[in-house]
């Protein structure tokens, strides 16, 4: 018949809060301000099915709980990116882009309530991992689920006429896949209750952290804002790929520094790397420069839930002067990050820029 296809869920009137984004006082709570919107936004989804109110009171305090207590880096650089590329300041705009930025808040969080379950973390943000909670247990793996789903809900719902939904859509899907595969390489890096300290080799690292973490946590924020400003030139992605890659890598690194010797207080997590017999950038580091009495320490005592061993890995790492080793290697990995940064042409460096300043020498 003649009927034309509409999509279902394609918001035509939706009212974002513009008065909040303008009252705002900084860039972090003008973007918060645009989250109640999306969280009440999934909320009414839910209803459309009709699903009981306990269902959908689960899921608001799932996202509550979830979604926006992290320092929200990602979801800002979207917005950072979106200004840049497409010089605009305007309200309605800024907003859509928040929303964006929101999907990726939405994507971590998912990864997040997932990976606590993997890693038997303790402590997220300041507060028990979601899956510690005693009514929640492995229900969180259906949440990760739903968190997931939602990243698509809002997309489509914001973006499901725009000529670049469908880019937006395989960009999403193939950042999710490799971040699974980059856990995949995380999580079976060691066979449970084997240490074979061989397999923690600089090459396997770089790996796993290449797609567990860069290609979300940079590639992904950066790829948006220019999908979003129309930029069509293939060679332009691929130079931000690399770079953001780059930077990943450096981003990971801190993560596992701290995860030993950051303050539980400032990073609002416990580390579990030692435990759970990760392979970290300080086991690798520690295998560089230890001595065979040294690699029978490590091999006694890594990968295991005894707090006594732990102590005896995080001795080993301070004999071995571990933190003086990483803060060489953040002088120098930001130095090399700059220096590339210098060769950018094809888009404003800026881009890369505000992303680099978020990180650098960060305690959290
Ligand atoms: C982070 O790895 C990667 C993903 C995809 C969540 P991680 O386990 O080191 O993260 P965290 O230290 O935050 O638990
Ligand atoms: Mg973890
Ligand atoms: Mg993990
Ligand atoms: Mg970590």
């Amino acid at each position: 018949s003649g009927t034309s296809y509409v999509p279902d869920d394609v918001g035509s009137t939706i009212n974002y809060p513009i008065a909040d984004i303008e009252k705002a006082s900084n860039e972090k709570e003008r973007f918060k301000a645009v989250y109640p919107m999306l969280r009440d936004q999934m909320m009414e989804h839910m209803n459309t099915h009709k699903l009981p109110g306990e269902s959908v009171e689960w899921v608001r305090e799932m996202m509550d709980y979830t979604v926006p207590g992290g320092k929200l880096n990602r979801g800002t650089t979207v917005v950072s990116v979106y200004e840049l590329l497409n010089k605009t300041t305007d309200s309605t705009e800024i907003a859509k882009a928040a929303v964006l930025g929101w999907a990726v808040e939405f994507l971590q969080a998912f990864f997040l309530v997932a990976d606590d379950v993997m890693d038997e973390s303790p402590t997220r943000r300041g507060q028990p991992c979601w899956y510690q909670l005693k009514k929640v247990g492995l229900i969180a793996i259906n949440d990760s689920f739903i968190l997931e789903s939602f990243v698509f809900t809002i997309i489509k719902k914001h973006f499901g006429t725009s000529a670049y939904y469908q880019q937006l859509v395989d960009l999403f899907l193939k950042i999710t896949q490799n971040t699974e595969f980059g856990q995949l390489l995380d999580l079976t890096s060691q066979t449970p209750g084997v240490v074979d300290l061989t397999r923690f080799t600089l090459e396997r690292y770089q790996m796993i952290v290449k797609y567990k973490t860069a290609f979300y946590t940079f590639y992904l924020p950066v790829a948006i804002g220019m999908i979003t400003a129309g930029v069509k030139d293939n060679s332009a992605f691929d130079l931000a790929e690399k770079i953001c890659l780059k930077m990943g890598e450096y981003f990971q690194i801190q993560d596992d520094y701290l995860d030993c010797f950051g303050d539980p207080k400032v990073i609002g997590k416990v580390g579990t790397d030692i435990q759970d017999n990760k392979c970290s950038w300080l086991v690798v580091q520690a295998l560089d420069r230890c001595s065979q009495d040294q690699r029978k320490i490590l091999e006694q005592n890594y990968g295991q839930w005894d707090d006594k061993k732990v102590a005896k890995v995080k001795a080993l790492y301070n004999d071995l002067e571990l933190p003086k080793v990483f803060s060489d290697y953040e002088e120098a990995s930001y130095a090399i990050i700059q220096t590339d940064l210098q060769k950018v042409d094809c888009m404003p460096k800026e881009c890369f820029e505000i992303l680099l300043k978020k990180i650098y020498k960060r305690s959290k």
